[in-house]
Order: C-alpha cells, then sequence, then structure tokens
C-alpha cells in the first residue's frame, strides 16, 4: 500500500512539473489585427500579453513603409539606430524570444520611433506566470508546519505506548 501512495505522489509531482512545460508556445502577432503601424499604443499592447521563453514575436506591416529594429534599452529611449543594430524588412518578420528579459524594437523609419512605433517587453520564463509564485508548502517552522510536527509526535507517542501494552 505505501508504495501504491508513493506512486501516486511521484505522479502528482511528475505532472506538476511537467505540466507547465508542456505549455504550447505563443505566436504574438505585434498590434494584433492592426499589425505593425504608425499610431498605435503597443505599450498598452504589451502590458495586455505574457511573452514567454519559446514564443515568437510576428511584426507584420508593409514592407515599403516600416521596419523592425531591435535595440537596447538606452537606444530605444532615444530612438537611436546604432550602426550594427538588427533591422527585419521583410514585411512579416518572426522573433524569437529564445530567453528570458528585457527586449526592445523600433521602426526604423524615418521618425516613426518618435511618433512612439517602439514596442518593449520583458520575456519570462517558459511555463511561469508573471507576478504569482507557485505555492510552496509551508516550512517546518511555520505554526502550520509545527502544527503537523505535534500531531506526528502524538501519533509516534500513542503508537509506542500501544506497542508497550501489547509487550506487556
Ligand atoms: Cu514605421
Amino acid at each position: 500500500m505505501a508504495s501504491k501512495q508513493m506512486l501516486a505522489v511521484a505522479a502528482a509531482v511528475a505532472l506538476a512539473v511537467l505540466l507547465p512545460a508542456c505549455a504550447a508556445a505563443t505566436e504574438h502577432m505585434v498590434g494584433d489585427d492592426n499589425g505593425w503601424i504608425l499610431g498605435f499604443d503597443y505599450a498598452a499592447w504589451a502590458a495586455t500579453k505574457q511573452f514567454r521563453v519559446g514564443d515568437t514575436l510576428v511584426f507584420r506591416y508593409k514592407s515599403t513603409n516600416h521596419t523592425v529594429v531591435e535595440v537596447g534599452g538606452a537606444d530605444f529611449n532615444a530612438c537611436n539606430k546604432p550602426a550594427n543594430a538588427n533591422e527585419w524588412s521583410s514585411g512579416e518578420d518572426r522573433v524569437a524570444l529564445g530567453k528570458e528579459g528585457r527586449r526592445w524594437f523600433f521602426c526604423g523609419v524615418g521618425d516613426h520611433c518618435a511618433k512612439n512605433m517602439k514596442l518593449k517587453i520583458t520575456v519570462l520564463a517558459a511555463g511561469a506566470s508573471a507576478p504569482e509564485a507557485p505555492p510552496s508548502p509551508p516550512p517546518p517552522s511555520s505554526p502550520a508546519g509545527k502544527v503537523q510536527a505535534r500531531v506526528a509526535h502524538a501519533v509516534a507517542a500513542v503508537t509506542a505506548a500501544a506497542a508497550a501494552m501489547l509487550a506487556l
């Protein structure tokens, strides 16, 4: 019986560990149906999304009108396009989000960045939920842990007493 219980516990633990990793990677169409355009609030758009390692950003736009440049945070704020910056211009650019952290993009055409055609995102660990940590069992020092320890001690004492009585 004990081994069956342990198997059940092991299965539950394995599920808890594996399920988030199985969550499908998401393709984020930047701006949703609007695509990558002038006059859209990409900060507000990004605030409604969760970006995770393994996801993909898709920038869709008219390739004669816009581009996508990836820069660092300082260049993002200054709308500065360094000579060695990554710039995409296909009109349907797919950007893999391969690791956790910040990513900064803007349109490299004319003054579009200054007109707020820019996107800043934070990539979270795969399967992670943004603000909430997974629930963890109470540590032994917590009240709940102490109660559990006391119950265990009481059970052990009763068992020992019963054993002693049987031995008589
Ligand atoms: Cu543009």
